[in-house]
């Protein structure tokens, strides 16, 4: 663990911080009841962001290794959500027809997890390789006849899958370009790997969003960057990629940009006007990222005051999603057990584990809808609200409530 005092983008020491959430446990990193029973067995590290105004880059400023991150028992798996199980789908048919993709071509993935999006390419019948150091996840994926490396994806694997004589026609890198602690051997691999033609497409939520949704709970450890279309540009040009086009998914992660990437400068026009939307906004510059701090302090003392009134008038209180943003806005908000009993989630790696830091146990959904179930749901994974809220129809028909935090802390 090491504090980060230069732009880990463009090297520039001029990194000015807007934010300091305290000192937090690892998001993914649930803990045992041992673990809860021994509090000092649990690391915490401090969580900071800063703007480089170099080259427009957001960035957390202490360096956890990734081994932590992503390998140690890391708990993500993609499968358990059906939007973005569908989102996947679309994305990986709309490659098949639009890039003329079969046998002879070679669609890569990176941060592939279980298999969730490069099956579809399988079914397909066009061969496939994915990258993820998490060993389950990527067992999981081999198991389904996902052909996955279990290793980090930089410039060294790239050049050892070229020098199988492949090159891919397209890689796809959905949230991972946020997740790798260099991001210039992370392009660099891409670049190196892509064929002349190819495509690659990069999705992460967007900070744009995050600053205007006041979505601070999607900042952690695993989470290196918060791009931009300004970033995002600087970042690929340096290797000498362009950025061509992006699409704006607004339901996805609480607002996804799909950027698309290639060996040539084909910029289309509405990628030059969400980057002069960007210009206007100012993102490229400090101003734009100042008083975040205030928005954030203002969300959880206005959050705080729903969950105490609650538990004022004597009602009970669980949450809903063992999300890693729902670990930052537990322990950043002060959300104990005295607030909320427990967290539900409907992945069966998680239950019978608890809660980073603030050590809620995590149980399945269906104690919503057994005996005594809670008043009311803060739902942390407020991404998929309208998911969890209509999956869970049965337990608002018994007069439960939703609080949906982000981003304007709410009952439903
Ligand atoms: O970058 C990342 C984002 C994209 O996904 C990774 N760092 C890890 C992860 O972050 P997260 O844990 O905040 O993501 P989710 O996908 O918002 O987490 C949702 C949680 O809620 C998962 O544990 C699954 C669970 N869930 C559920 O129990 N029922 C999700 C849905 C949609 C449901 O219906």
């Amino acid at each position: 663990m090491s504090t980060i005092t230069a732009c880990r983008g463009c090297g520039s020491s001029d990194l000015k911080e807007f934010l300091d959430l305290g000192e937090t446990p690892l998001a993914d990193a649930l803990v045992t009841a041992e673990v809860v029973a021994n509090p000092n067995l649990e690391e915490r590290f401090p969580l900071k962001v800063s703007f480089c105004p170099v080259c427009a880059l957001v960035q957390i400023t202490e360096d956890v290794e990734p081994e932590k991150l992503f390998v140690d028992n890391y708990l993500y798996f993609s499968s358990f959500s059906d939007h973005l199980l569908q989102h996947s789908r679309a994305h990986v048919m709309n490659l098949v027809e639009t890039r003329g993709l079969g046998p002879d071509s070679l669609a890569v993935e990176l941060a592939s997890n279980d298999g969730y999006l490069l099956k579809n390419f399988v079914e397909e019948g066009v061969p496939v390789v994915g990258f993820d150091p998490a060993p389950d996840q990527a067992e999981a994926a081999n198991a389904i006849g996902v052909p996955t490396r279990a290793e980090f994806f930089g410039l060294d694997a790239a050049t050892r899958l070229r020098a199988e004589g492949k090159a891919a026609d397209v890689i796809i890198a959905n949230n991972v370009m946020a997740h790798i602690p260099d991001p210039n051997d992370f392009v660099a691999g891409m670049a190196h790997l892509l064929a002349d033609d190819g495509l690659i497409t990069v999705e992460n939520p967007s900070v744009w969003d995050l600053v205007e949704r006041c979505a601070f709970d999607t900042i952690y450890h695993e989470h290196f960057f918060y791009h931009s279309c300004t970033s995002v540009k600087a970042l690929v040009e340096r290797h000498g990629l362009h950025l061509n086009h992006v699409e704006y998914f607004p339901d996805l992660h609480g607002g996804t940009n799909r950027w698309h990437i290639g060996h040539h400068d084909e910029p289309s026009q509405h990628v030059l006007d969400r980057l002069a939307a960007e210009r206007a906004a100012g993102l490229h510059e400090f101003a734009f990222y100042a008083d975040f701090g205030h928005k954030v302090d203002t969300l959880r003392a206005n959050l705080l005051a729903i969950l105490r009134d609650l538990k004022s008038e004597g009602k009970t209180i669980a949450a809903y999603g063992a999300a890693a943003k729902g670990a930052t806005m537990l322990n950043a908000t002060g959300i104990g057990t005295d607030l909320v009993d427990y967290v539900v989630d409907r992945n069966t790696h998680k239950h019978g584990l608890h809660m980073p830091g603030t050590h809620q146990l995590i149980q399945d959904v269906d104690v919503l809808t057994a005996e005594n179930p809670p008043d009311a749901v803060l739902i942390l994974a407020w991404n998929f609200a309208a998911e969890i809220i209509a999956q869970q129809a049965d337990y608002a028909a018994n007069g439960g409530k939703f609080i949906v935090p982000v981003p304007n802390p709410h009952i439903v």
